[in-house]
């Protein structure tokens, strides 16, 4: 059975969690949480590799090489399913909890019976603890204080991620006898850039027959609570997911209910009491009698109203805007044309310029710009000036044997110094197609000095793009703390457009950025930053993160014929 590198992945970072709690020994646990981040980060799919392919990963071991290989050879791995048997499902939980070590957390579990941090809550404040061997007033209020602080926020995980997981679920729920529809709402549907827990709706005539056999699905770690129509439970990397069965004639507005988000719910039910009727997850409904139901065109259609796109669902003006018929019309992935960053071997990308090329001509783009980085970004390997002549070169022969099929334009990722400066003086700066201008590194500065250095790079007359603008990197780096209009009205000014960045860990601009900077009037480019022709796959990330900020295909640079493409990049009036 194939795997996913996202499950392989997560099976190696359960393994290290595991072997850590189990007192297992640094380097070890270490080598597996390398492996795992290798292995998501890979370029090709993980299932298709040797054991020597894979050995010849940096950051993967002949160890855990061999893991990999008995994960993907017999669906699992022996030492794995021993330490899963030896820590219930919630107990790896539990310990992420400061001051609460895999013995303690394995005797909680044991005496107690808790699982999870929400149990554990109410056990504590229902006093059960004190009276345990080994337990006592004390550590009752340690725990309570660490519970405090180890807040929801935290335990968040990332749209990349949960998505993964909502799709190989919902595959498993399609094959269950009598489901006939399915689908995920919640945050993850209307594509936050981080996810609390994952919604799951199902249609089907006999709901108690598919939450019993939705518990019995492979990745399903622990089973919380199960009623007649839903079920929540804890998948084995610990995420939670709320299923909950209806019946066909409601899954539009069980959908409706349960996409949220509950403001926009708050408001779309207001409406409906205004004129006369009543919305709940179960339908539409006039005096009682049912008017709509079983899609959410159906419903949001008898309110008389568009249906706004899931990402919009926030509250932001969308309701009044969908009972105006004035919805703006999102941009999507179909829309787009090319990429406009990239990296290749001559920097930290891992394929040359020709293969991310032909990746990039085989998802059908138009054009795609190589955007390898400046010398001033020491950490990776970067462009010498001999380098970017080899690359103009390399560029050249490319785009006369990939005549007809795709146009290669040569990039650059320049780095932004401490004074807003670029790496190289203007005139190489001058002979690139593309330049994306990117902070990399001294995030943390004082507002105003970090808003001044990006006001430089985007004042500078060669710089198209300001590539990941804060340089967030989800779940730990919060971003540069920018003015950000001051930003958009420089980006606007100087006919620089503000980047999208698709990768799950930055989706940067964010959302809220994304829809000041539509506001006023800013332009976009959606890229998805690949390192290897896999991860051009992430587009889909930056136009969610660009429709919850409300961005029209109009204003994407990047889904621009190239004449019209090469106008902008000339910095020459473009006209729509
Ligand atoms: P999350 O899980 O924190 O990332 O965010 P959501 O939006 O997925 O929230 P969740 O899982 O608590 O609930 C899923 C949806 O169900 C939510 O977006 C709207 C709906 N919902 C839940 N509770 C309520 C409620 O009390 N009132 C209303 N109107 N809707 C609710
Ligand atoms: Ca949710
Ligand atoms: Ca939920
Ligand atoms: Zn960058």
């Amino acid at each position: 059975m194939p795997r996913t590198n996202f499950e392989v992945a997560a099976a190696l970072h359960e393994l290290a969690d595991l072997l850590q709690i189990n007192g297992g020994d640094r380097f070890r646990t270490l080598a597996y949480r390398r492996a795992g981040d290798a292995v998501r980060g890979l370029g090709r799919d993980v299932s298709t590799m040797t054991g020597a392919e894979l050995n010849a990963v940096h950051g993967i071991g002949k160890a855990t090489a061999g893991k990999v290989m008995e994960l993907l050879q017999s669906g699992t791995i022996a030492l794995l399913e021993e330490l899963r048997a030896k820590y219930p499902a919630g107990v790896l939980e539990m310990t992420r909890l400061s001051g609460l070590g895999p013995k303690k957390a394995l005797a909680l579990h044991d005496a107690l019976g808790v699982g999870t941090l929400e149990e554990l809550e109410v056990a504590l404040k229902a006093g059960r603890l004190r009276d345990l061997k080994g337990f006592g007033a004390k550590s009752e209020e340690n725990l309570l204080r660490a519970l405090a602080t180890h807040s929801r926020e935290e335990r968040r995980i990332l749209l990349g991620d949960a998505l993964v997981v909502a799709e190989e679920m919902l595959e498993g729920l399609r094959t269950i006898p009598g489901v006939e529809r399915a689908s995920y709402a919640g945050s993850l549907r209307r594509m936050r850039d981080t996810i609390g827990d994952l919604d799951l709706l199902a249609a089907a005539f006999n709901p108690r027959e598919v939450v019993e056999a939705f518990g019995g699905l492979p990745n399903i770690g622990r089973v919380l609570g199960a009623g007649p129509t839903k079920c929540s439970v804890l998948t084995r990397n610990g995420l939670q997911v709320d299923l909950r069965v209806v019946a066909p004639e409601e899954f539009g507005s069980a959908l409706q209910y349960f996409t949220g988000s509950k403001a926009h719910n708050v408001k779309v039910r207001e409406h409906a009491v205004r004129s006369g009727l009543k919305l709940s997850e179960y339908g539409l409904f006039r005096a009682g009698e049912r008017i709509a139901g079983s899609t959410e065109e159906e419903v949001y259609g008898a309110l008389g109203m568009q249906t706004p796109p899931a990402p919009m669902r926030e509250d932001r003006g969308e309701v009044e805007l969908a009972l105006r018929g004035a919805l703006p019309s999102l941009v999507s992935v179909g829309d787009l044309r090319g990429d406009l960053q990239s990296h290749s071997v001559y920097s930290d990308g891992r394929r040359t310029i020709r293969e991310m090329a032909l990746a990039a001509a085989a998802k059908g783009y138009e054009y795609f710009a190589i955007t390898d980085h400046g010398r001033n970004l020491s950490i990776v390997r970067n462009l010498s000036l001999e380098d970017i002549e080899r690359q103009r070169a390399e560029v050249k022969a490319l785009n006369e044997e990939l005549a007809g099929r795709i146009v290669v334009l040569h990039g650059l990722e320049a780095n932004i110094g401490m004074e807003g400066e670029l790496d190289y003086a203007d005139e190489v700066l001058a002979g690139f197609d593309v330049v994306v201008a990117s902070l990399h590194h001294q995030l943390r500065g004082e507002r105003e000095v970090m808003t001044r250095r990006v006001l430089r790079a985007i004042e500078n007359p060669h710089v198209h793009v300001l590539g990941h603008p804060t340089g967030r990197m989800m779940p730990r780096r919060p971003g540069s703390d920018l003015d950000m209009e001051a930003v958009c009205r420089a980006a606007l000014a100087h006919g620089v457009a503000l980047e999208i960045n698709a990768n799950p860990r930055r989706l940067d601009l964010k959302d809220d950025h994304a829809f000041l900077a539509r506001q006023m009037g800013c332009l976009f480019a959606i890229s998805t930053d690949a390192h290897s022709p896999r991860e051009l796959d992430l587009m889909r990330f930056g136009v969610a993160t660009a429709q919850r900020g409300w961005v029209e295909a109009k204003d994407v640079v990047n889904t621009w014929p190239l004449e019209k493409l090469r106008r902008f990049l000339a910095k020459s009036p473009v006209s729509s």
